[in-house]
């Protein structure tokens, strides 16, 4: 009985605390708002008016404890949950409604469809079951039920079996352990190194429920640009406080791996991977991690990249590198993720073409707990690049995804742009590998290649304020993410619309409003930002706004003008057969869509191509007209956007309505800025009038080219 009446006095304090919140953003789509009107509260009530749950172990309990706080909120008033032994045969299960056992609802033709972690919602006389084959399917079970609550709807004769995709769904933090973040726009890195382990902050409690409730099982918690001083046991400590905050959230925590980590903390005078004395420091130190943290769940790891150490500054490959921490990890069941954005000494012909370089001839030389983690495009989270030619081309290695969800090349923390449509546009992608219908969601699920050990990684946009994401709408990134990490083939219109429905209102006009803005959004930022196929034209350093004309830097691949090769006779980089030949790493169906000038699909038409200027496009413009056009209409639409949100002023709370209102202010500013600085600067090479009817700049080119902004957020501290 004790615990039900803990909970009870939870429940109730959790009633009155919610009268109190302000619409800061901080609850994200985790709301559970009181249902109105009360009829619809009273219909709730009688199928959910107690909450009984199979067991007492820690994610078990996780999930009682959502539920119940949860429904109390939405249905105003305490609903208990008592742990009681369930009668299923191999099933665990939770009930809300009357006591009674689960075998009743759940037959063994319906088990028989749950995979690891996935689950089953039945209703039936009043009684909903959740039925999983493991806890972690319980928790997800609850998170989705109470998402059907808050959206409002029916219960009757529920029948849903959702199974995860992908295995591995796993944000990555780029966090330092000072607290900044590299290309953080949301303030500080939400771990508190310096206090952990004993300080729990409320906020590691809340985001792991937070990443629960989309699926997300895994947390790399550290940068890609790694500090060897996270495997000093003081640190190693303080990573296992996190990982048991996690634990009862079914998320896994992971650390990234600086390779050189065996010389700087361990001594040694090398990190060859072949040295038995470094394959033996890793070993050990993976031993002592699993001590600390017995579901570890591994290493993630940046190598002879961008200046990063690695396995080739000891005459070794990528394989040997990931091999030796694979071996490391295997004994415990740990995974190594092995990033394949890499950058050599040398500087390449072309950039875009490196990565497959490197890692073709390599595939089936990995270890089975190895995954290639691979960038969405060949060069950089673009706001659009092609899809990344290694998805497809190794088929002996499970390749995992690796999308940015901080917004570091699309407007950073002031735009709204709904990424939900770049991901999918990318997952949906079909490379044509093995024929038609090889989508890159195939590739990732394991469902192409035959691969049961599958991954997707999201580069994390979550920092200490307030509201989490800086920009509130960055909250739908996150939550995009997530779903698509469960299920890579659903469609970023329905995705919106939940976020929507959860976050802000059940007003039908407001949601198609909120929606349509997130799901333009995308294609607004690419026009005015880099449309056609330009990319990699963004200001050096933080990466803040214009800079076309970038030329000047360590490495020309670090440059623009590397990228967008303007000259007198035309725009774009050539990587046909005449050219780099980038072209020729696709499949031969990829290839064909984009081999010919003519044909090409004009969002990636400078990506491939260098075009003349005055080249007629299948629209009718020439190059130089259809720039214009989409540069001035990209700008126009951030407009319009501003329209829509005006619009529904006073359909939802006014604290959030003005800090999307200031933010999208910022936004228009920053198209128009984005529009007349690289017009202004491509002009200085086509020659040509931006055609009547369109704005002109307001600035001269020398204007923009002063711009500087050295205390723009989320730069590298050592850049
Ligand atoms: C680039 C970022 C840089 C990251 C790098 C990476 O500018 O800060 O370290 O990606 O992914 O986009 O390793």
């Amino acid at each position: 009985m004790r615990p039900r009446i803990f909970l009870l006095s939870l429940a109730l304090f959790l009633l009155s605390a919610h009268q109190l919140k302000a619409e800061d953003g901080y609850r994200l789509w985790l709301r559970y708002d009181k249902i109105e009107p009360e009829e619809r509260r009273s219909a709730y009530l009688q199928q959910l008016g107690q909450v009984f749950i199979d067991g007492d172990r820690p994610i078990l309990k996780a999930a009682g404890s959502e539920l119940a706080s949860g429904l109390s909120l939405m249905l105003g008033q305490a609903v208990p949950w008592v742990q009681e032994p369930g009668n299923a045969g191999g099933i665990v299960a939770c009930v809300i409604g009357k006591s009674q056992a689960i075998s009743r609802l759940i037959s063994e033709e319906d088990a028989k469809e749950l995979q690891p972690e996935g689950f089953m919602l039945l209703s039936r006389d009043n009684q909903v079951a959740i039925a999983a084959k493991d806890d972690k399917g319980i928790l997800y079970g609850a998170f989705h039920l109470l998402r059907l609550i808050q959206m409002q709807k029916p219960l009757d004769n529920l029948r849903i079996i959702e199974n995860p995709k992908v295995k591995l769904r796993v944000l990555n933090h780029w966090d330092n352990l000072d607290r900044t973040v590299e290309r953080g726009y949301a303030g500080f890195s939400i771990w508190n190194w310096h206090e952990l382990p004993e300080y729990i902050d409320q906020r590691y409690i809340d985001y792991a429920r937070a990443n629960a409730s989309i699926g997300i099982n895994g947390t790399v918690v550290t940068n890609v640009n790694a500090n060897a001083l996270i495997f000093r046991s003081d640190y190693l400590e303080k990573a296992a406080a996190l990982a048991d905050v996690f634990r009862p959230y079914g998320i896994q925590l992971y650390l990234t791996a600086r390779f050189s980590a065996p010389i700087e903390l361990g001594g040694l005078s090398t990190a060859d991977p072949l040295d038995p004395q470094v394959r033996q420091w890793w070993k050990d130190k993976a031993a002592e991690i699993y001590r600390l943290i017995p579901d570890f769940g591994g290493f993630l790891v940046k190598a002879n990249s961008e200046g990063q150490p690695g396995p080739q500054d000891y005459g070794r490959n990528h394989a040997d590198g990931a091999n030796m921490l694979a071996d490391a990890l295997e004994p415990f069941g740990g995974v190594a993720m092995w990033r394949a954005f890499v950058y050599s000494e040398e500087e390449p012909e072309d950039r875009a073409k490196q990565a497959y370089n490197e890692f073709v001839p390599l595939d089936g030389q990995f270890r089975k707990n190895v995954l290639i983690q691979v960038k969405n495009g060949p060069v950089d989270f673009q706001p659009r690049e092609p899809v990344h030619p290694l998805f497809g081309a190794m088929p002996q290695t499970p390749l995992m995804m690796e999308f940015q969800i901080t917004k570091e090349y699309l407007g950073q923390g002031t735009h709204l742009v709904g990424l939900a449509k770049m991901y999918e546009e990318i997952l949906q992608t079909d490379t044509y590998a093995e024929g038609k219908g090889s989508s890159v969601a195939k590739i990732i699920d394991g469902s192409l290649h035959g691969h049961t050990l599958t991954g997707i990684a999201g580069v994390a946009n979550i920092g200490t304020a307030r509201n989490w994401t800086g920009n509130l709408f960055g909250q739908a990134d996150w939550f995009a993410f997530g779903k698509l990490a469960w299920d890579p083939y659903r469609s970023s219109a329905d995705i919106f619309r939940e976020w929507a429905e959860l976050s802000f209102t059940h007003d039908p006009g407001a949601l198609a409003i909120i929606s349509s803005m997130l799901a333009s959004s995308y294609e607004t930022c690419v026009n005015y930002m880099t449309p056609l196929g330009l990319h990699h034209i963004m200001a050096a350093g933080h990466h803040y706004g214009p800079g076309p004309w970038v030329k000047e830097m360590s490495r020309a691949d670090w440059t623009s003008v590397y990228y967008h090769k303007a000259d007198e006779q035309g725009l774009g980089f050539n990587r046909t057969e005449s050219g780099s030949n980038a072209l020729e790493q696709y499949s031969p169906g990829s290839r064909a869509r984009f081999a010919d000038m003519e044909q090409c699909p004009l969002p990636f038409l400078l990506w491939f191509h260098h075009v003349p200027w005055g080249h007629v496009l299948p629209t009718g413009r020439t190059l130089w007209e259809e720039l214009c056009q989409r540069y001035h209409q990209g700008a126009s639409e951030v407009g319009r956007l501003r329209e829509k949100w005006n619009s529904i002023e006073g359909h939802i709370d006014g604290e959030r309505f003005r800090q999307v209102s200031m933010h999208l202010e910022i936004q228009e500013k920053e198209a128009r800025w984005w529009r007349d600085a690289c017009l202004s600067y491509f002009q200085s090479f086509s020659k040509m009038e931006i055609p009547p009817g369109l704005e002109q700049p307001k600035q001269s080119l020398e204007y923009y080219q002063s711009l500087h902004f050295p205390y723009a957020p989320g730069i590298r501290p050592r850049w």
